[in-house]
């Protein structure tokens, strides 16, 4: 055999083990999702032909011409039945793009689709893309809202200096994608945002993160909400806070919008992510709230504090202690499938229901914003333990 074939022989053969490798839960859990113990797609999932040039002739050592680096952040949808996520790949040479992978029960056995997808370019060509937000709007298009950066040509002597603003796509089939003019808004850049699948007051309705800065958001002071007569020239010329930052809290420097809202008998449930600083750089962790059915701008339910924070080997990757979402999935069994990624490295899958996050939403107490305050929350429970205990007695 020669090392060609033997390679190659190798490489499927663990690939293809890869891809039927099935997922298993863990044991006890928390009662308010179950973490499913591997990640669901990484950089190793990646199809070998987009990887290899799999021609002996021309690549007689079957080295890796384009290697890959990280499969993460996923838009994800229940379509056609199928369990569909758009990853942001990213590449050795740090550019993302998008390629669609599916599962037939989206807790394993995920697997690219043949060829990573394509988005036309708007007449400023994007630097780098990712993070897409998918909606099934009531338009009838399946909208792919995602962070295009660029280089800020004004500061030419800062090498690092992007501009972010969000791309609009629109598709009915995941694979042709009409690209749109990319959003307008008075906020200096634009990140994490989202599009509701309603029209609200005959508008479209767009869940915003203001900035200042491409990493500080700096006077940008949370999630926001606009709305824009039209999609396909979207301006948002007003923009509401939603959730705001807060001193002494997860999201303390910034925060996000995650996917599109769920919507539920007590309102739409919000996974979002809130990150701090520390000695040891920004942490980022997932948290919920909910809105108001009829106005998804004004928050009804605050539960305090992270919701899934990165844990063990989560904690580690390409930039460590961070989870971040843009995907999960309501399916019509009441199951909801938290699609996070870990450390911008791999994606990973935790279950639960609508009942489990309505009465998360609802009962877990609000964040008190001191120390003496937690403690007051703590002996609350306590008391009513006790109490619970006796007239059970
Ligand atoms: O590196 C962590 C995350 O940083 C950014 O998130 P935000 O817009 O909130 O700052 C994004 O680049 C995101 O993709 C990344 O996971």
């Amino acid at each position: 055999m020669t090392l060609f074939n033997e390679r190659l022989s190798k490489l499927e053969s663990h690939h293809n083990a890869l891809l039927a490798m099935k997922n298993s839960p863990e044991k006890l859990g928390n009662g308010i999702y179950t973490r499913w113990n591997n990640p669901i797609l990484t950089a190793d999932h990646i199809p070998l032909h987009w990887r290899y040039d799999l021609n002996p002739k021309t690549n007689p050592f079957l080295m890796e011409r384009i290697a890959p680096n990280a499969a993460f952040n996923a838009g994800a949808m229940h379509w056609e039945g199928r369990y569909i996520v758009v990853v942001r790949v990213e590449g050795a040479d740090r550019k993302s793009y998008f390629a669609v992978a599916e599962s037939p029960n989206g807790i394993d056995n995920f697997s690219f689709w043949d060829t990573p997808m394509t988005i036309p370019e708007t007449d400023e060509p994007d630097v780098n893309v990712y993070d897409m937000r998918l909606t099934q709007h009531e338009d009838g298009y399946i909208y792919g809202l995602f962070c295009t950066e660029r280089k800020d040509h004004s500061r030419t002597n800062d090498s690092s200096a992007a501009i972010a603003n969000c791309g609009i796509a629109r598709t009915i089939d995941f694979v042709s994608w009409e690209r749109l003019p990319d959003l307008t808004s008075n906020s200096g850049q634009q990140r994490n945002v989202v599009l509701h699948p309603y029209f609200i007051d005959g508008e479209y309705a767009l869940y915003t993160r203001p900035q200042d800065g491409f990493i500080d958001v700096g006077g940008g002071g949370g999630i926001g909400f606009g709305t824009c007569k039209e999609i396909a020239n979207a301006v948002i010329n007003e923009e509401v806070i939603v959730d705001s930052k807060e001193y002494h809290t997860i999201k303390e420097v910034k925060n996000g919008q995650g996917p599109v809202p769920i919507k539920t008998d007590v309102g739409w449930i919000h996974l979002a992510h809130g990150v701090r600083n520390t000695a040891a750089g920004l942490r980022y962790v997932l948290y919920l709230f909910a809105t108001d059915l009829d106005k998804p701008w004004l928050v009804t339910h605050r539960p305090g504090g992270h919701f899934i924070a990165p844990i063990q080997s989560e904690r580690v990757g390409d930039v460590s202690n961070v989870v971040f979402s843009n995907g999960w999935i309501h399916n019509e069994d009441d199951e909801v499938f938290i699609y996070y990624a870990s450390s911008d490295t791999r994606l990973h899958v935790a279950t639960t229901s609508i009942s489990q996050l309505v009465d998360y939403v609802i009962n877990t107490p609000e964040d008190g914003l001191r120390s003496a305050a937690s403690v007051q929350t703590i002996n609350r429970l306590i008391e009513s333990n006790k109490q619970a205990r006796a007239s059970s007695e």
